[in-house]
């Protein structure tokens, strides 16, 4: 068949609404226009990576669309917007989602005419902006902003390389450059006009200006310029569109011509390699800090190109810069842009010559901080020379914010020397460090831990000299995430069977799925429940014969742990248990045990030895089992490599048994225990972070509680936690680290994996050895639970239709409410 372009571009005479419709024949006539015109290839010769690019392409202009019918109102000189300031945002494959959301994705099917949309669909190489939670809520909440129709950007940095992938190489992890550039981006458009120069290093000069007023002025050794990178996000069923606006380095002259002049070529260029080390890759490093020159230069990169952007808009709106916290309020994604206090000073002070007074108070009325961990390691401190060697203007401002805080404190707490240096913006303790906590508590308005418990904690463990102040708001607002994404999208069999029972407006309304209580005793509705679980585990058993090589019966009770592998997860706690099974098998071969197939999955931080340590022993673990005709048909371990978003959608349909392990009061709220609840999976999990409130909304009874609560490990703790003792006074734990200890999982090598059982007998930091007893006997009660397929299909019903409250809308309405105090946009008539 020859391609007849006339036959299907639309006329170029053609009314706009025919060039940018939704409807499948139009949508047809779009992707055929921009398989041709923009990506440059004749249908006939068109490969799949090709068909995306010409789908993307045509599904941006509709997003742009919604993005340009709104500007009047978000530009309306009364409006107030909410700028989310993360270092990290992981958004996930778009095409797929922006389907969803325009709900077009029948339509563009039909446009298709019989070719494979989700083929184009899994082509797409997400953007890898972050590490884990913290980045994904970002992504959440920018989802729930457009959906709710609230008016808000959010901030970042555009990394040239995201967060590594990861391969498995003998059972190690092995890290592999993220190179999602490389194809291009179709969802970005580059806005070189608003670029934004930024200063780095120098030193400081006083000046007297023309009023004869005290001033100060920077002069910088280096300089590079931002350039903003935007990405529309839209929502879901609304006529509203949210910016993602990320700032990508670039250098200010690409070659410096008087270098180049006397012939020094390299040392022309070497200022471009320079400036654009600092966009060029994400930290992969979740809770646990390194405090590199580079890694400070990144947060103040982006945190003030974002403010030179607001002040920007501010001005051009028609406001001034008195009315700036009016105009924004800016949320701090935890303390990596903190120094944007600083900034948002220096720059009413120091550029627009407020007074000190006048700027303060806009700044406090403008910030608010969300903590996301309570581990010491993961709270971010800068060497105070290195800190000066970069912001050295920033330095002198945050002295002055400190000394005027500090006198402040003083008069509520005269002569508590201990009290001062507690609450000190700079730690005097031994060497000096700048406290990022302190800067942006002092800085802001509220502060808000991310679950109940943890925001408890915040108050009485992290900051309670803060808090003992009075002054500060502190707040809770529990995480979300979005129904969208991960059921809409990931789950459609399952989003079918719910709309048929409950109508379809429940994906923007969470909690509506309370209505489906009513069926969770129906056993038609438990049979189809049940079935489409299973469609989807056999999905998934594909996917893993395909990644893993390993072959699993989708029958079997799939037991999930998905997260970045961290010593506080504790997933060498799952692991005791697998091998507690393995080991009763071995002594008893008649047991009968529901068959399992185990899943972990999770990156680990390049530099945690520990961590990957842990990835080996589940690989080594899984490669004894998998292979043991002993065991062979009830126990399956699968590590599956490089755990991302795109993953997580085919895992979260498919697992039945949630793993929420962590020890208490360590995991600030957690947000897969979310997503994979409301897929229908229960939980096995400790009273840590969200999960409290998860059991709380789902009922007791169908939740699998074990362990100790965060009080009893903290007493546990004080009065001298020996770890030894367990494994003493329990011979089937003795069984099992003398198990590792034997080699039997390392080829006959005892010394591979000592560091870990050594730790865990000698120091046990997570209270592995202490929760392991309640851990095996809870799991014990999984087993049975599992046989009877009824009453656990029941569960699995009741926790999906009682998990209304963890949708990030939810979330985003609270802050926006207690926090941000925004309203919506009216909807389009
Ligand atoms: C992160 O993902 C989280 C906290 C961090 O503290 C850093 C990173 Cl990269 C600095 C996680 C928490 O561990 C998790 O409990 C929480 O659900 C998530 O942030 C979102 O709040």
């Amino acid at each position: 068949k020859k391609f007849d372009p006339k036959k299907t571009s639309p006329a170029p005479d053609a009314p706009e609404h025919t060039r940018t419709g939704m409807s499948p024949a139009i949508l047809k006539a779009a992707i055929v226009d921009n398989l041709n015109f923009a990506v440059g290839r004749p249908l006939e010769t068109a490969v799949p990576e090709d068909w995306y690019q010409a789908i993307a392409l045509s599904v941006r202009d509709r997003v742009m669309q919604r993005w340009i019918r709104q500007y009047g109102k978000r530009n309306a000189p009364d409006v107030r917007q909410v700028a989310y300031l993360s270092a990290e945002f992981l958004p996930g494959p778009h095409l797929g989602n922006n389907l969803l959301n325009l709900g077009i994705t029948d339509n563009a099917r039909e446009a298709l005419a019989g070719r494979d949309l989700d083929l184009y669909i899994g082509l797409e190489e997400e953007p890898g902006l972050g590490n884990g939670g913290l980045g994904r809520l970002a992504a959440c909440y920018l989802d729930s902003l457009a959906t709710l129709r609230y008016p808000a950007t959010g901030y970042g940095i555009r990394y040239e390389f995201g967060i590594f992938d990861q391969a498995i190489k003998n059972g190690w992890q092995v890290e592999v450059t993220d190179k999602w550039l490389l194809y291009g981006n179709v969802w970005e458009i580059k806005r070189p006009s608003f670029a934004q120069v930024v200063k780095l290093g120098g030193h400081t000069e006083s000046y007297t200006d023309e009023h004869g007023g005290f001033r100060v002025r920077w002069i910088p050794d280096r300089v590079v310029v931002g350039v903003p990178y935007d990405t529309p996000i839209v929502g879901y069923r609304s006529d509203s569109c949210v910016l993602l606006r990320l700032w990508s380095a670039e250098a200010a002259q690409s070659f410096d011509f008087a270098d180049f002049n006397r012939g020094d070529y390299y040392g022309a260029v070497e200022e471009k390699v320079f400036s654009e080390n600092i966009s060029k890759v994400l930290y992969p490093n979740d809770e646990q800090l390194e405090g590199k020159r580079l890694r400070l230069e990144q947060q103040y990169f982006f945190a003030a190109c974002s403010i030179k952007d607001m002040i920007r808009l501010c001005l051009q709106r028609g406001s001034t810069l008195e009315r700036f916290h009016e105009m924004y309020c800016i949320q701090l994604n935890d303390t990596h842009p903190a120094i944007a206090v600083a900034e948002l000073m220096r720059q009413l002070v120091d550029k627009y010559a407020l007074s000190w007074e006048q700027a303060w108070d806009i700044t406090r009325k403008t910030f608010s901080y969300t903590n996301h961990t309570l581990l010491p390691e993961a709270l971010e401190k800068w060497p105070l020379p290195l800190f000066g060697s970069v912001l050295p203007r920033h330095l002198e401002i945050i002295y002055e914010i400190n000394r005027r805080f500090l006198d402040e404190v003083r008069t509520q707490f005269p002569g508590d020397d201990g009290k001062i240096a507690r609450l000190s913006i700079i730690d005097e303790s031994g060497e000096k460090y700048v406290r990022m906590a302190h800067l942006a508590m002092v800085g802001s308005h509220t502060v808000n831990g991310v679950a109940e418990l943890h925001s408890e904690l915040v108050k009485t463990q992290l900051f309670p000299d803060f808090h003992d102040l009075g002054a500060k708001r502190f707040q809770n607002v529990t995480n979300g995430v979005t129904p969208r994404r991960f059921l809409g999208l990931s789950n459609p069999g399952l989003t079918r069977l719910i709309d048929d029972r409950i109508g379809d407006s429940w994906l923007s309304n969470l909690d509506r799925l309370r209505e489906l209580e009513t069926f969770a005793n129906d056993a038609g509705f438990q049979q189809d429940w049940a079935r489409i679980k299973l469609e989807n585990k056999t999905r998934l058993a594909k996917i893993i014969r395909d990644r893993a090589g390993v072959v699993v019966d989708p029958t079997s009770l799939f037991d999930v742990q998905v997260k970045r592998i961290h010593e506080y997860k504790r997933q060498h706690l799952n692991v005791l248990h697998i091998i507690t099974l393995y080991q009763r098998l071995k002594h008893d071969p008649r047991l009968q045990i529901t068959p399992r197939t185990f899943l972990f999955g999770g990156k680990a931080a390049p530099g945690y030895f520990m961590a990957k340590l842990i990835i080996k022993l589940i690989n080594a673990v899984a490669e004894t089992v998998n292979q043991d005709p002993a065991v062979r048909d009830l126990i399956k371990v699968v590590f599956l490599p490089d755990y991302n978003v795109k993953h997580a959608q085919n895992i979260y349909p498919a697992a039945d048994l949630s793993e929420q392990i962590s020890t208490a009061g360590k995991e600030a709220s957690g947000t897969g225990n979310m997503k994979l609840s409301l897929n229908g999976a229960l939980t096995i999990g400790t009273l840590d972070g969200a999960n409290v409130e998860i059991r709380e909304e789902v009922g007791a009874e169908n939740f699998f509680l074990f362990g100790l609560t965060c009080e009893q490990a903290a007493r546990l703790r004080a009065g001298g936690y020996n770890p030894g003792d367990y494994c003493h006074g329990d011979p089937e734990l003795r069984g099992v680290i003398e198990l590792i200890d034997s080699g039997l999982f390392s080829h006959g090598d005892t010394e591979l994996f000592r560091p870990l059982t050594a730790h865990l007998l000698e120091r046990d930091d997570y209270l592995l050895l202490a929760d392991y007893r309640p851990y095996v006997n809870c799991q014990q009660e999984v087993d049975h639970a599992y046989r009877d397929t009824r009453h656990w299909t029941r569960m699995s019903i009741l926790n999906v239709a009682r998990m209304g409250k963890f949708s990030s809308d939810r979330a985003v309405r609270e802050y926006a409410e207690n926090i941000w105090k925004l309203k919506p946009f009216t909807p389009d008539e």
